[in-house]
């Protein structure tokens, strides 16, 4: 019998694409909402070094780290709906820009909200140039993963559910229909999968919330 936790918060870009991992592959699971402002000891436990959600608990055992998550839960349940590429060089290129995806480009997203001034138009910049790559990527297949959705599309989720809130708080449009033709259709296509429509995020309560971030920076 699995026994099968996920220790998470309703917005965090990282819980979301385990939660749709999850849900594609019909695995049962217990969502534990966490305070970040003040952890369990629960969660401190499972994960001791970094203090984060998300963290899957599969039988008692910790697996910490979204992108190592997704991956153990694509090999666990390997059967449904694969996520990753049997060729490991398709799976070396999906790992490569799922990395850079949560080094560079999700960060200069949320430095624009966070940051002021200078470092302010920096993000925005290295926000736009990174989208540019990502907008490559798709210019021959529908998903970041190919011709279906796949690990680097759930790795990248975060941008197709937050680029509208994120473009309501900052005042900046970030998917340009006419610079990203490709990313604006692949969210559509992303956000019309159902099992992401299920869990898809109430957007004025994003906004609320990054609004909030927004303003507790600005003091
Ligand atoms: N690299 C981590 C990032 C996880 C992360 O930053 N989680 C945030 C929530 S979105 C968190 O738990 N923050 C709590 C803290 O920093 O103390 C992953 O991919 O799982």
């Amino acid at each position: 019998m699995e026994n099968v936790k996920l220790f998470g918060t309703w917005s965090s870009p990282f819980v979301k694409r385990i939660v749709w991992a999850l849900k594609l592959k019909n695995v049962e699971c217990e969502i534990i909402y966490e305070d970040l402002a003040n952890k369990s000891p629960e969660l401190l436990k499972y994960n001791p070094i970094h203090k984060k959600v998300p963290v899957l608990v599969h039988n008692e055992i910790p697996i910490c780290e979204s992108l190592v998550i997704l991956e153990y839960i694509d090999e666990t349940w390997k059967d449904v709906c694969p996520l990753l590429p049997k060729d490991p060089l398709d799976k070396a290129k999906e790992r490569f820009w799922a990395k850079f995806g949560d080094e560079q480009v999700l960060p200069s997203f949320y430095g624009y909200i966070m940051k002021k001034g200078k470092d302010q138009e920096e993000a925005k910049d290295a926000a736009l140039a990174h989208l540019k790559r990502v907008e490559q990527l798709l210019s021959e297949n529908k998903f970041l993963s190919g011709e279906s959705l796949g690990f680097l599309d759930l790795a990248f989720g975060w941008l197709a559910e937050n680029s509208y809130p994120l473009e309501v708080v900052t005042g900046l449009k970030l998917l340009d229909e006419d610079s990203f033709p490709n990313l604006c259709a692949w969210k559509d296509k992303f956000l019309g999968i159902p099992v992401i429509q299920e869990s898809w995020p109430d957007q004025e309560t994003l906004i609320v919330k990054y609004q909030e971030i927004k303003k507790s920076r600005a003091e």
